[in-house]
Protein backbone atom coordinates (compact mmCIF):
# COMPACT_ATOMS: atom_id res chain seq x y z
CA UNK A 1 0.00 0.00 0.00
CA UNK A 2 1.44 4.07 -0.65
CA UNK A 3 -0.35 6.47 1.68
CA UNK A 4 0.16 9.87 0.47
CA UNK A 5 -0.50 12.83 2.99
CA UNK A 6 -0.32 16.54 1.54
CA UNK A 7 0.73 18.81 4.60
CA UNK A 8 1.20 22.47 5.55
CA UNK A 9 3.45 21.33 8.55
CA UNK A 10 5.15 18.07 7.01
CA UNK A 11 7.62 18.36 10.12
CA UNK A 12 4.98 16.70 12.31
CA UNK A 13 4.76 13.84 9.97
CA UNK A 14 8.87 12.77 10.04
CA UNK A 15 8.83 10.18 13.06
CA UNK A 16 5.20 8.50 13.35
CA UNK A 17 5.57 6.04 11.16
CA UNK A 18 9.19 5.22 11.36
CA UNK A 19 9.24 3.24 14.72
CA UNK A 20 7.45 -0.46 15.40
CA UNK A 21 5.10 -2.05 13.66
CA UNK A 22 4.84 0.40 11.05
CA UNK A 23 8.82 0.43 10.81
CA UNK A 24 8.18 -3.16 9.90
CA UNK A 25 5.51 -2.82 7.61
CA UNK A 26 7.85 -0.64 5.78
CA UNK A 27 10.41 -2.76 5.72
CA UNK A 28 9.15 -5.47 4.15
CA UNK A 29 7.84 -3.52 1.69
CA UNK A 30 4.01 -3.30 3.23
CA UNK A 31 3.33 0.19 3.16
CA UNK A 32 4.89 3.03 1.48
CA UNK A 33 4.47 6.68 3.32
CA UNK A 34 5.13 9.77 1.33
CA UNK A 35 4.46 13.39 2.94
CA UNK A 36 4.38 16.01 0.42
CA UNK A 37 4.63 19.68 1.27
CA UNK A 38 2.05 21.22 0.38
CA UNK A 39 4.17 24.96 0.40
CA UNK A 40 6.22 23.72 -2.31
CA UNK A 41 2.65 24.38 -4.27
CA UNK A 42 2.22 27.29 -3.04
CA UNK A 43 1.43 30.85 -4.86
CA UNK A 44 3.88 33.27 -5.56
CA UNK A 45 7.62 34.03 -3.75
CA UNK A 46 6.00 34.00 -0.43
CA UNK A 47 4.66 30.39 -1.55
CA UNK A 48 0.96 31.37 -0.20
CA UNK A 49 -1.40 28.75 0.79
CA UNK A 50 -3.77 29.97 2.74
CA UNK A 51 -6.26 33.28 2.32
CA UNK A 52 -8.83 35.45 4.20
CA UNK A 53 -12.82 34.08 3.89
CA UNK A 54 -15.30 34.95 2.27
CA UNK A 55 -17.67 36.81 3.83
CA UNK A 56 -14.94 37.80 6.70
CA UNK A 57 -14.42 35.81 10.03
CA UNK A 58 -11.78 35.08 12.21
CA UNK A 59 -9.17 32.63 10.27
CA UNK A 60 -7.73 31.04 7.18
CA UNK A 61 -8.59 29.31 4.90
CA UNK A 62 -6.46 27.15 2.26
CA UNK A 63 -6.97 27.59 -1.16
CA UNK A 64 -7.73 26.12 -4.40
CA UNK A 65 -4.91 26.10 -6.69
CA UNK A 66 -1.95 24.67 -4.41
CA UNK A 67 -4.15 21.97 -3.46
CA UNK A 68 -5.46 21.19 -6.98
CA UNK A 69 -1.59 21.49 -8.42
CA UNK A 70 -0.16 19.20 -5.39
CA UNK A 71 -3.02 16.94 -6.54
CA UNK A 72 -2.74 16.91 -9.96
CA UNK A 73 1.19 16.72 -9.84
CA UNK A 74 0.96 13.49 -7.57
CA UNK A 75 -1.95 11.97 -10.02
CA UNK A 76 0.62 11.50 -13.31
CA UNK A 77 1.66 8.56 -11.18
CA UNK A 78 -0.83 7.44 -8.49
CA UNK A 79 -4.59 6.24 -9.32
CA UNK A 80 -6.31 6.87 -5.90
CA UNK A 81 -8.42 4.49 -4.28
CA UNK A 82 -9.60 7.73 -1.80
CA UNK A 83 -8.60 10.88 -1.54
CA UNK A 84 -9.14 11.41 2.01
CA UNK A 85 -9.54 14.82 3.88
CA UNK A 86 -9.30 14.51 7.51
CA UNK A 87 -11.73 17.26 9.38
CA UNK A 88 -12.89 17.54 12.60
CA UNK A 89 -16.93 17.73 10.51
CA UNK A 90 -16.51 14.23 8.89
CA UNK A 91 -16.99 10.42 9.86
CA UNK A 92 -15.80 9.11 12.39
CA UNK A 93 -13.01 6.48 12.75
CA UNK A 94 -13.60 3.24 13.81
CA UNK A 95 -12.11 -0.30 13.47
CA UNK A 96 -14.85 -1.41 10.75
CA UNK A 97 -13.03 1.75 8.60
CA UNK A 98 -9.78 1.41 9.22
CA UNK A 99 -10.50 -2.91 8.21
CA UNK A 100 -12.01 -1.74 5.14
CA UNK A 101 -8.92 1.22 3.91
CA UNK A 102 -6.76 -1.31 5.00
CA UNK A 103 -6.88 -3.11 1.69
CA UNK A 104 -6.75 -0.73 -0.23
CA UNK A 105 -3.66 0.18 -2.61
CA UNK A 106 -3.41 3.63 -2.69
CA UNK A 107 -4.35 6.32 -0.19
CA UNK A 108 -4.34 10.03 -0.49
CA UNK A 109 -4.89 12.16 3.38
CA UNK A 110 -5.08 15.92 3.23
CA UNK A 111 -4.53 17.39 6.31
CA UNK A 112 -6.14 20.69 6.80
CA UNK A 113 -5.17 23.90 8.98
CA UNK A 114 -6.43 27.38 9.83
CA UNK A 115 -10.29 27.33 9.33
CA UNK A 116 -9.47 24.16 6.67
CA UNK A 117 -9.75 23.91 2.93
CA UNK A 118 -11.93 25.63 0.34
CA UNK A 119 -14.72 23.96 0.18
CA UNK A 120 -14.73 23.68 -3.78
CA UNK A 121 -12.07 21.55 -3.20
CA UNK A 122 -14.10 19.21 -0.92
CA UNK A 123 -16.50 19.25 -3.62
CA UNK A 124 -14.66 18.25 -6.46
CA UNK A 125 -11.72 16.03 -5.11
CA UNK A 126 -12.40 14.89 -1.97
CA UNK A 127 -13.99 10.89 -1.79
CA UNK A 128 -14.18 10.40 1.97
CA UNK A 129 -14.19 12.83 5.48
CA UNK A 130 -12.58 11.36 8.37
CA UNK A 131 -12.75 12.33 11.90
CA UNK A 132 -11.02 11.10 14.76
CA UNK A 133 -13.34 12.32 17.81
CA UNK A 134 -15.21 14.96 18.86
CA UNK A 135 -12.85 17.37 19.90
CA UNK A 136 -10.46 19.86 17.96
CA UNK A 137 -6.91 19.13 17.09
CA UNK A 138 -5.21 22.65 15.22
CA UNK A 139 -4.69 20.63 12.57
CA UNK A 140 -5.23 17.24 10.50
CA UNK A 141 -1.54 15.72 10.70
CA UNK A 142 -2.12 14.29 14.28
CA UNK A 143 -5.33 12.41 13.23
CA UNK A 144 -3.45 11.36 9.73
CA UNK A 145 -0.52 9.53 11.86
CA UNK A 146 -3.76 8.14 13.81
CA UNK A 147 -5.24 7.17 10.57
CA UNK A 148 -2.01 5.46 9.12
CA UNK A 149 -1.04 3.83 12.33
CA UNK A 150 -4.42 1.34 12.64
CA UNK A 151 -4.39 1.35 8.61
CA UNK A 152 -0.79 0.07 8.46
CA UNK A 153 -1.12 -2.84 11.13
CA UNK A 154 -4.11 -4.09 9.31
CA UNK A 155 -2.23 -4.66 5.96
CA UNK A 156 -2.01 -8.30 5.56
CA UNK A 157 1.69 -9.58 6.75
CA UNK A 158 2.57 -6.55 8.60
CA UNK A 159 1.46 -8.12 11.83
CA UNK A 160 3.92 -11.56 13.02
CA UNK A 161 1.15 -13.09 14.41
CA UNK A 162 -1.62 -13.15 11.71
CA UNK A 163 -4.21 -13.54 14.14
CA UNK A 164 -3.42 -10.96 16.52
CA UNK A 165 -5.08 -8.25 14.95
CA UNK A 166 -8.18 -10.67 15.65
CA UNK A 167 -8.20 -10.28 19.18
CA UNK A 168 -7.73 -6.56 18.99
CA UNK A 169 -10.25 -4.37 21.16
CA UNK A 170 -12.80 -3.41 18.65
CA UNK A 171 -12.60 -6.49 16.33
CA UNK A 172 -15.87 -8.31 17.04
CA UNK A 173 -17.09 -4.73 18.84
CA UNK A 174 -15.61 -6.52 21.61
CA UNK A 175 -12.30 -4.88 24.07
CA UNK A 176 -9.78 -7.07 24.47
CA UNK A 177 -9.33 -8.84 27.66
CA UNK A 178 -6.80 -8.19 30.69
CA UNK A 179 -2.89 -9.49 29.95
CA UNK A 180 -0.25 -10.39 32.73
CA UNK A 181 3.21 -11.06 32.29
CA UNK A 182 6.14 -12.23 34.47
CA UNK A 183 6.25 -12.28 37.61
CA UNK A 184 3.72 -15.02 38.71
CA UNK A 185 3.56 -12.24 41.59
CA UNK A 186 4.20 -8.96 42.06
CA UNK A 187 4.31 -7.02 45.86
CA UNK A 188 1.87 -9.69 46.74
CA UNK A 189 -0.19 -8.93 43.72
CA UNK A 190 -1.18 -12.74 41.69
CA UNK A 191 -1.66 -13.71 38.07
CA UNK A 192 -5.32 -14.80 37.72
CA UNK A 193 -4.77 -18.67 38.42
CA UNK A 194 -6.40 -20.30 35.11
CA UNK A 195 -3.78 -18.36 32.97
CA UNK A 196 -1.15 -20.60 34.51
CA UNK A 197 -3.29 -24.03 34.62
CA UNK A 198 -2.26 -24.56 30.83
CA UNK A 199 -5.86 -25.30 30.14
CA UNK A 200 -5.71 -23.46 27.24
CA UNK A 201 -9.65 -24.65 26.04
CA UNK A 202 -10.51 -22.85 29.87
CA UNK A 203 -8.09 -20.07 28.79
CA UNK A 204 -9.79 -19.27 25.75
CA UNK A 205 -13.72 -19.42 27.63
CA UNK A 206 -12.32 -16.91 30.67
CA UNK A 207 -10.77 -14.54 28.20
CA UNK A 208 -13.86 -14.55 26.29
CA UNK A 209 -15.95 -14.32 29.73
CA UNK A 210 -13.63 -11.16 30.12
CA UNK A 211 -14.10 -9.31 27.33
CA UNK A 212 -17.92 -9.45 27.68
CA UNK A 213 -17.95 -8.09 30.98
CA UNK A 214 -15.32 -5.41 30.35
CA UNK A 215 -17.11 -4.25 27.46
CA UNK A 216 -20.53 -4.64 29.06
CA UNK A 217 -18.86 -2.64 31.67
CA UNK A 218 -16.51 -0.21 30.25
CA UNK A 219 -18.29 0.24 26.76
CA UNK A 220 -22.01 -0.33 26.83
CA UNK A 221 -22.59 1.43 23.83
CA UNK A 222 -20.78 -0.99 21.41
CA UNK A 223 -22.07 -4.46 23.65
CA UNK A 224 -24.59 -6.52 21.37
CA UNK A 225 -26.40 -9.28 22.89
CA UNK A 226 -25.82 -12.20 20.44
CL1 LIG B 1 -9.31 14.87 11.39
N1 LIG B 1 -8.82 17.30 12.27
C1 LIG B 1 -8.87 18.26 13.20
N2 LIG B 1 -8.34 19.45 12.93
N3 LIG B 1 -9.40 18.09 14.40
C2 LIG B 1 -9.90 16.89 14.64
C3 LIG B 1 -9.90 15.83 13.73
C4 LIG B 1 -9.33 16.09 12.52
N4 LIG B 1 -10.50 14.76 14.27
C5 LIG B 1 -10.86 15.15 15.48
N5 LIG B 1 -10.52 16.42 15.72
Amino acid sequence: MIIDIISAVPELLISPFNHSILKRAKERGLLEVNVIDLRAFGIGSHKQIDDYAYGGGSGMVMMMEPLVNCLRSLQISRTYNEIIYLTPDGLTLNQKISNSLSLKNNLLLICGHYKGIDQRFRDQFVTMEISIGDYVLSGGELAAAVLVDSIGRLIPGVLNDETSALTDSFQDNLLAPPVYTRPEIFEGSKVPDILLSGHEAKIEDWRYEQSIERTKRLRPDIFKEE
